[in-house]
């Protein structure tokens, strides 16, 4: 056989970045994140965070990668304030849930949805019984502020990725912590290539009563959600695997598994406290994985303490495959600034026995001052190529998209906001004015509440 007669892998794995709302702020919303605990009431610069954001996409794109974005929500989110019972005109409301409960007041205004690792879990067609892509909107369960981004997360996923021949959409998992869900930042595929059979690894913080908790943060995934997703997807028991997260990691801030571990195609890059069993995930995968043997870079305790993996969020990074075969590690500033991670990670690429060859780091610090890293910006789809085709193509990055984005940025967002402002009606104002645009940009029709 010629050898241009061979099967070319043809499938992509796309990011899907959320594009950073115009509420940006600090509130200090999320339990046992200690960026965002630490960062509580500074002032924020939304403005800055989601030109930052959209850098990040904006060079991805520029090296080729498929790289869509994700609309922020509509913040402050009056429904859901209505709901807990603020009655009167918009700016009524505001104004009575700042007097009477500004917690309520900055729980509906975080712009969290930018953190599209949490927006769902995305099973590829190559895994799922029925060839299609199945997502999953995270219920979000365990914080406020997070649980009213399922229903728009929804409509957003179910607009982009439309046709019905290519995609299924679930209702997010009943909202409650015995079901918590938190989306692909628990959930790591590994594959030989994205066109075969892929490995879904469903990483929790909690199951049953039996096995051992975090003691002082909530463990936001529990293990009965992987399991209800695994059926939901049509996943092969034989390819699914799910695994406890170390109840101490969460309690040292590794709130998500992606915080602590991150896998693309054949590579694991984790902790050595990432998992309460490791040894049984590396089995699986070698038992398992198909046409490639696997690399697992386990980084030890001695080389790197956990307080050190939270602080630079270096197992946030995001692996992408480059078109030779080898991989590029994108991560935070945060990791270039502690001089442990740094040697880690120069370890790391100078290591001829794994695919990372290359290290590019980003201004991100808006967010992962919200405890944000690179890859919690980011959900990712696989994609052949007649799905990729079936997409809303409005939401691909380009250079002309990310210009008109950035003037669009550049247009209503402030760039500086303390939680003060969150009850001022300009603010949501602007706010809607800038979503309603944006909808006319991406083509997403009427998405938001306001437009209903
Ligand atoms: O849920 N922070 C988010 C950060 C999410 C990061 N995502 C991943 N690791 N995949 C969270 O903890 C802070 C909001 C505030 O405090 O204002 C916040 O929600």
């Amino acid at each position: 056989m010629d050898s241009s007669d061979e099967k070319k892998p043809v499938s992509i794995e796309a990011n899907f970045d959320g594009l950073v709302g115009p509420t940006h702020n600090y509130a200090g919303l999320a339990q046992g994140n200690k960026a965002a605990e630490k960062n509580a009431e500074q002032p924020s610069n939304p403005h800055a965070a989601a030109l930052q954001g959209l850098a990040k996409m904006r060079a991805l794109a520029a090296m080729g990668f498929a790289q869509g974005v994700l609309p922020p929500q509509e913040r402050p989110h009056i429904p859901t304030l209505k709901l807990l019972g603020f009655e009167g005109r918009d700016a009524e409301v505001l104004m009575r849930v700042r007097r009477d409960a500004p917690e309520l007041l900055a729980a509906m205004s975080s712009a969290s949805s930018m953190w599209t690792a949490n927006a769902a879990t995305v099973s590829p067609g190559a895994d799922t019984r029925d060839g299609r892509v199945h997502f999953t909107p995270a219920n979000l369960a365990t914080h406020l502020h997070r649980s009213i981004e399922p229903v728009v997360t929804g409509r957003a996923l179910a607009t982009i990725f439309r046709s019905e021949k290519h995609f299924v959409h679930h209702a997010p998992l009943p909202a409650t912590p015995q079901m918590g869900d938190e989306g692909a930042a628990n959930h790591t595929r590994l594959c030989a290539e994205h066109d075969g059979h892929g490995l879904e690894l469903f990483v929790y913080g909690e199951a049953g009563e039996k096995d051992p908790k975090p003691a002082v943060h909530p463990a936001r995934q529990n293990r009965a959600a992987g399991e209800a997703i695994a059926r939901l997807h049509h996943l092969d028991p034989d390819y699914v695997h799910h695994a406890q997260q170390k109840p101490d990691a969460i309690d040292a801030g590794v709130f998500h598994n992606d915080v602590i571990a991150v896998g693309h195609r054949h590579l694991l890059l984790h902790h050595e406290q990432a998992f309460v069993d490791g040894k049984a995930i590396r089995n699986w995968v070698k038992r398992r994985l198909k046409g490639r043997d696997p690399v697992f870079i386990e980084i030890k305790d001695r080389e790197l303490s956990v307080e050190d993996a939270v602080n630079s969020y270096l197992f946030n990074s995001q692996i992408l495959s480059l078109p030779d075969g080898t991989m590029r590690l994108i991560c935070a500033h945060e990791c270039q600034e502690n001089h442990k991670v740094w040697a880690a990670i120069r370890r790391i690429v100078d290591d001829p026995l794994n695919p990372i060859t290359d290290v590019q780091s980003f201004d991100l610090r808006q967010s992962m001052r919200n405890g944000g890293g690179p890859a919690c910006l980011r959900l990712r789809v696989v994609l052949d190529p007649a799905q990729r085709t079936a997409v809303n193509p409005k939401v691909w990055i380009d250079d002309a998209l990310a210009i008109r984005l950035e003037a669009w940025i550049s247009k209503y967002y402030r760039d500086r906001l303390v939680l003060a402002d969150l009850a001022d009606p300009q603010l949501l104002d602007a706010s809607r004015s800038a979503l309603d645009e944006l909808t006319q940009i991406l083509g997403l029709g009427s998405l938001y509440d306001f437009q209903r």
